[in-house]
C-alpha cells in the first residue's frame, strides 16, 4: 500500500492517537496546559512521528479529516479530564494551512466545540508562522473570527518564518511559541538571547503570552524566566505523554 492508502486506513480504522505535552507556567511550575500531538503506532510496535507522515497528508488533502479527528480527540479527552480532576487547562491543538482555509473550517471548529461541549476560551489553534503569513488576508479574517468565538491563535515556531511584523500587528494572536532553535542556545549565545528578549517583550506589547519551546535543561528555564517569559514547554518539563500518562504525571493531586 502506498503511505496515502495506509493513510485513508490508519483513519478508517481509528489508528491514530494524541500524546499530551505539558505547558508550565514558568514562575511557579504549575501546568497550565497540554498540546495535543499526532502519533500513528505501527504494527511493529513503533510510533510513527508526524513529520514522517505529515507532509504527506498535507499534499492528499488528508490532513482535513485527520485535523477534524484530532480536534474532535483532543476535546473529548479534556472533558474526561475535566469531569475527573476539575481541570481548567488550556488546550492546545495543532493546524495546518490545508486546514483552515478550507471553507468550512471555522463551522467544524464550531461544531466540535458545541458536540462536546468544550469551553472555547479554554481552546488554542496553533498556526505555524509561515502558514499565516502565506495568506495574511485569510489569516486576518480567520484569527478575527476565532477570536470572536473565544478560541485563542498561537503562532507556533515563532521566529522560524521570517515575521511579517506588518501582519503580526493586525493578527489576533495570544501566544508566540518561541521557536526551540532559539531556546538551545540560551543562556549563552548573546544573539539568541536578544531574539529571545524581543519575542517577550513584542509578545507582551501585542497583550499575547509567549511560550518558550523545547526546554531541556534548568538553566535555558531560568533564562527565560529572567526574561519575563510567562509560559515554557520542553523535556525538562515533561515530554509528550499518551493521555493516562498525562493524568497520572500532571493532574494527579491537582
Ligand atoms: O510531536 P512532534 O514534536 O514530533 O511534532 C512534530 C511536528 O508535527 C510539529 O511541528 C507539530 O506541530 C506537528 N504536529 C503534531 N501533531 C499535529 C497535528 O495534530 N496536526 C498538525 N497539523 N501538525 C501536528
Ligand atoms: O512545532 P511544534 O511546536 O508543534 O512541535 C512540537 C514538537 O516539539 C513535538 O514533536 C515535540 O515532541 C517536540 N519537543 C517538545 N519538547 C521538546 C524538547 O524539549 N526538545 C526537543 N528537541 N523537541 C521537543
Ligand atoms: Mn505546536
Ligand atoms: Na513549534
Amino acid at each position: 500500500l502506498s503511505l496515502r492508502q495506509r493513510l485513508v486506513q490508519a483513519l478508517i480504522q481509528g489508528e491514530f492517537r494524541l500524546h499530551y505535552q505539558p505547558q508550565v507556567e514558568l514562575a511557579s511550575g504549575r501546568v497550565v496546559g497540554a498540546e495535543a500531538l499526532l502519533r500513528w503506532p505501527q504494527a511493529d510496535g513503533t510510533l510513527l512521528p508526524p513529520d514522517h507522515f505529515i507532509p504527506r497528508a498535507e499534499e492528499t488533502g488528508l490532513i482535513v479529516p485527520i485535523g477534524r479527528w484530532v480536534l474532535r480527540e483532543a476535546c473529548t479527552q479534556w472533558m474526561r479530564w475535566q469531569a475527573n480532576h476539575n481541570v481548567t487547562l488550556d488546550l492546545s491543538v495543532n493546524v495546518s494551512v490545508r486546514q483552515w482555509e478550507q471553507p468550512h473550517f471555522l463551522d467544524e471548529v464550531r461544531e466540535v466545540l458545541r458536540e462536546t461541549g468544550f469551553p472555547p476560551e479554554r481552546l488554542i489553534l496553533e498556526i505555524t508562522e509561515s502558514a499565516l503569513l502565506a495568506d495574511p488576508e485569510d489569516a486576518l479574517a480567520l484569527t478575527a473570527q476565532l477570536s470572536d468565538l473565544g478560541v485563542g491563535v498561537a503562532l507556533d515556531d515563532y521566529g522560524k518564518g521570517f515575521s511579517n511584523l506588518y501582519q503580526l500587528q493586525r493578527l489576533s494572536v495570544s501566544h508566540l511559541k518561541l521557536d526551540r532553535a532559539f531556546i538551545q542556545s540560551l543562556p549563552g549565545d548573546r544573539r539568541a538571547r536578544a531574539i529571545a528578549q524581543s519575542a517577550v517583550t513584542l509578545a507582551s506589547g501585542l497583550d499575547a503570552l509567549t511560550i518558550g519551546e523545547g526546554i531541556e535543561v534548568q538553566e535555558q528555564l531560568d533564562a527565560l524566566l529572567a526574561m519575563g517569559c510567562p509560559l515554557g514547554q520542553g523535556f525538562h518539563l515533561g515530554r509528550p505523554v499518551p493521555p493516562e500518562e498525562f493524568q497520572q504525571r500532571h493532574l494527579m493531586g491537582t
